[in-house]
């Protein structure tokens, strides 16, 4: 039966394969009759027409719809949103619940937009340019669009070599292959995190780059696609979206000609802002899979604590559990009184405490397993295709079922079991709720036909030799049970959902959409089925878990961690990029990994799994990842359970190399957090590609081995294994060495050599005024407490600036802050600021950099600093003045 069914399924994929190598090729698509504009009503700030078939229907992947209705907004003087979609069919569309529109400024239209849309009727093409310039930017000339049930097609031609960026979750190179190159965007449960493959999440949106300027273009779409890019056609270079649901929903942003950060805060216009997060979310993380016992746990921490390397959080992975059950403590590996004691312990020591909630509920009637019970009471699980029974997959703790995010019942049944689970009182007092395998991820391939035979095989949950205690009596009492509520549907009526005709290239288990997931027939409460929601599982969960982590603690700022996201997770959640490998080349991809999340798509709060995830780690690989890894915003070691132990404290050397960068990014934590303030504010991102800094020079296009932390710190590690060298690129500016602050002029590439183990070449850009604390220190409460210094790193001008953004760091909203802007011109560093929020601290010196000579005098606020107070160091140029003043007021410094 097995045997039959998969012979089936592998005959049906290779005929999908088939199918889709012939009608995919691009001349028969390019020969497809597209659409006549007709009935245009030009407004101006809006413009509509009705799209008819242009010729006899080609139908690729389905009947080509005759009729569609073409809808253009001027949003803003910087978007235009065109729509197109068909009028007659109530065709599914990504949520405002789930992804908020952008209101549009009603006075915006052609005149004032910074881009165009232009079109031709017959045959209908439509293309977006540059006002100023009239470079085209998009345009689907000569690619007729194809919309069909279950395929759309959308093409535009790209400029030769384009520069291209985003399109994530990927593990490509940041500045995507332009040669036969295809994105799928479909969640998986992708371990290994292979290049070329989907991933976790979902981020339909890429940036073009070119010396004249960057614009963005964002697909509203969740459904399944891929997106290819090539220039093997002989007609140049084409960017094509294939699209097996849903609308044509795209926003058009017209990001810069000279500033390529804008096109990122226009980003923000319409997915959001990233969410703010904890002041303490940025001290280091420490996690495994595979801490076998609550002994374990308490011993990393200490030993933590014995080599000096601070540690803010410990985490604990589904080993607590119980069977695997989410909600549960093993009582014999796990028991409650003593991991409350090991909280109560880290809370005690201004330490955190994190654990992972998977969304899979074991699927366990009538053995008074809480959760199971009450979100049974509550009718909340997504359901299989018939629209009644729960839909059944197998994950940690065997058969399972999937609470479904649509339903409006759900958040109080979240919230709930996180109150319950996580009360301070009775249960686990997280600071922060860590969500994995939302993909969602099951481990059956499809057919599943018979989860409960498929956990069985996999030996689900793995066996524990305790005898299980009655795991969690029900504390406020049952659920009452819910009326059956009414099912709409989106209309897929004739649509093949399992296997439609256009073969998207996903890569879990033989290729099926349902493979290793929820089934894409699973129904939510409201109707909608998975084949057009699943990209969204994990941002809907990530929600859930975001407002059931407020409501344990109203008023404060939480850090939750997922691993599947779409466009707009960031509002509410971080992101760390999952099942890496203990490898070199997997800790350099992670750079370009960190600059997608926190530099296009809005989820700053990222991090990939430093020293690796699977396979074994080595001392020297693990030293140079905990020192790039003090450089992820969110920032954990994270192993896998068959793997060996990899905490920063098991090598002298890895020890010291995280000793060593931990102390770079203690110091510049402030810096960090008032960057993460800014995103906040307005979309600026945390992270920068090198060309977001320097967009005319094209040597930095492709760079994604080195990156801008904040607004002025360049990373440059090294790469490459065993070696004590890089190659490194400054661009044309003077950049200064974190630690000496020497200068040198940039323009070229250079190599640094006898960069030891424990070292990673940071440096500042010259034009950074730098708040920085004086020292580290074990924990960011403690860091709190220590004293600001400032660097000035003039640029080649003889210019600096900077800021500081400083408040309790743990409410959402706050009463007093403090913001500090930092000038210095013409030998005068001016601080000027609001101290609303106390600091508590002084500013004990100031270093210039890059001075010619010891000036005659050196004036803090208008009098003269005596000169036991300046030290000139002229082998590199440094002037550093001790001023030991409160730094509760504003302030200058004068030299001459
Ligand atoms: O099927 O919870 O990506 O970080 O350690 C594996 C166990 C489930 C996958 C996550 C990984 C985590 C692991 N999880």
């Amino acid at each position: 039966m097995y045997v039959l069914a998969a012979l089936r399924f592998a005959l049906l994929g290779q005929l999908a394969a088939l199918v889709s190598a012939t009608v995919t090729d691009p001349k028969i698509l390019d020969a497809c009759p597209g659409y006549k504009a007709k009935n245009v009503i030009n407004l101006g700030h809006t413009l509509s027409a009705d799209l008819v078939l242009d010729g006899k229907a080609c139908n690729v992947f389905g009947p080509d719809i005759e009729k569609l209705k073409l809808q253009v907004t001027y949003e803003s003087k910087d978007r235009i949103h065109v729509k197109i979609t068909d009028p007659a069919d109530k065709r599914y569309e990504v949520p405002e619940s789930v992804l908020p529109r952008p209101k549009a400024d009603l006075l915006s239209g052609p005149l004032t937009s910074e881009i165009r849309f232009n079109y031709t009727t017959s045959p209908f093409a439509f293309s977006i340019y540059r006002s100023s310039t009239h470079e085209v930017l998009f345009s689907t000339a000569s690619h007729p669009i194809i919309f069909e049930p279950q395929y759309l097609r959308v093409k535009t031609n790209l400029p030769a070599n384009a520069n291209v960026y985003g399109l994530g979750e990927h593990t490509d190179t940041f500045r995507l292959p332009t040669h036969n190159y295809t994105r799928t965007l479909w969640s998986r449960d992708a371990y290994g995190v292979p290049q070329g493959n989907n991933l976790y999440g979902n981020h339909p949106i890429y940036f073009e780059h070119r010396t004249t300027g960057t614009h963005g273009v964002f697909l509203a779409n969740s459904n399944g696609m891929d997106i290819k890019i090539d220039d093997s056609e002989g007609t140049g270079t084409t960017l094509e979206y294939n699209v097996i649901g849903g609308i044509l929903d795209f926003y058009f942003l017209a990001g810069s000609e000279s500033d390529p950060t804008e096109v990122v805060r226009q980003y923000a216009d319409v997915v959001g802002l990233p969410a703010e997060v904890p002041y303490w979310s940025f001290g280091l993380h420490q996690c495994r899979f595979g801490y076998q016992n609550y002994i374990d746990v308490s011993e990393v921490i200490t030993n933590y604590s014995a080599a000096g390397i601070p540690l803010e959080t410990m985490w604990t992975d589904i080993d607590y559990m119980y069977k695997r059950r989410i909600f549960t403590v093993d009582p014999d590996y796990f028991p409650l009184d003593r991991m409350r004691e090991i909280v109560d312990y880290l809370h005690s020591h201004d330490q955190k405490f994190v654990l992972m909630t998977d969304p899979a509920i074991a699927y366990l009637p009538d053995e008074g397993y809480g959760p199971f019970d009450r979100g049974t009471a509550a009718d909340v699980w997504l359901k299989a295709a018939n629209g009644s029974s729960p839909f059944l997959g197998a994950v940690w703790p065997g058969v399972t079922v999937f609470p479904d995010w649509f339903n409006p019942k759900t958040q109080d049944f979240w919230t709930n079991e996180f109150k319950l689970f996580y009360d301070p009182n009775t249960g686990l007092d997280i600071d922060g709720a860590w969500i994995d395998m939302n993909e969602p991820s099951s481990f059956c391939n499809y057919p599943c036909t018979d989860p409960f035979e498929q956990a069985k095989q996999q030996d689900l949950p793995p066996a524990r030799t305790s005898s299980p205690p009655d795991p969690d009596a029900p504390i406020f009492g049952q659920e009452p049970f819910s009326a059956k509520r009414h099912v709409k549907r989106v209309d897929h009526s004739g649509d093949d959902v399992q296997t439609p005709p256009y073969a998207i290239a996903n890569f879990a288990g033989n290729g099926a959409l349902s493979d290793k997931t929820a089934y894409t027939d699973a129904v939510h409460a409201n109707g909608l089925i998975e084949y057009d929601t699943h990209n969204l599982y994990g941002t809907m969960m990530s929600t859930a878990t975001h407002d059931a982590m407020l409501a344990r603690r109203p008023g404060l700022r939480t850090l939750v961690i997922t691993r599947s996201t779409f466009a707009g997770a960031g509002t509410r959640v971080g992101k760390w990029l999952g099942d890496n490998f203990s490898e070199w080349s997997h800790y350099k991809q992670s750079i370009s990994g960190i600059l997608g999340m926190a530099g296009i798509y809005h989820v700053p709060m990222v991090g990939a799994d430093i020293c690796g995830y699977a396979e074994n780690t080595t001392e020297t690989l693990c030293a140079r990842w905990a020192m790039l890894g003090a450089f992820y915003p969110f920032m954990r070691n994270h192993n896998a359970d068959t793997s060996i132990s990899q905490e920063f404290y098991r090598w002298p050397t890895t020890t010291q190399a995280a000793k060593n960068a931990l102390d770079i990014r203690y110091r510049l934590l402030d810096y960090l957090y008032t960057s993460f303030h800014q995103a906040k504010l307005d979309g600026t991102p945390v992270l920068s590609p090198l060309w977001y800094q320097f967009p005319k020079d094209a040597n930095t296009f492709a760079i994604d081995t080195q990156f801008f932390f904040g607004p002025s710190i360049l990373v440059s590690p090294v790469i490459e294994e065993n070696s004590t060298s890089v190659d490194v690129y400054y661009p044309n500016e003077l950049f200064y060495d974190f630690h000496t602050l020497a200068a040198t002029q940039g323009g070229s590439t250079t190599t640094l050599t006898d960069v030891n183990f424990t070292t990673i070449p940071v440096s500042i850009k010259g034009g950074a005024v730098l708040p920085l604390r004086a020292n580290s220190a074990m924990t960011t409460t403690e860091l709190r407490k220590t004293d600001f210094e400032l660097v000035v790193a003039p640029s080649s001008k003889g210019t600096a600036s900077g800021s500081l953004y400083l408040d309790d760091g743990v409410s959402i909203t706050q009463k007093h802050t403090t913001t500090v802007e930092f000038a210095y011109k013409g030998g005068k560093l001016t601080v000027k600021g609001t101290f609303g929020y106390p600091t508590g601290v002084d500013v004990s010196r100031v270093r210039f950099a890059n001075t010619k000579s010891t000036p005659k005098t050196v004036r803090l606020n208008g009098k003269a600093v005596t000169p036991d107070k300046i030290a000139f160091d002229s082998a590199t140029g440094v002037l550093d003045v001790t001023l030991g003043i409160p730094f509760k007021s504003s302030f200058t410094v004068e030299l001459d």
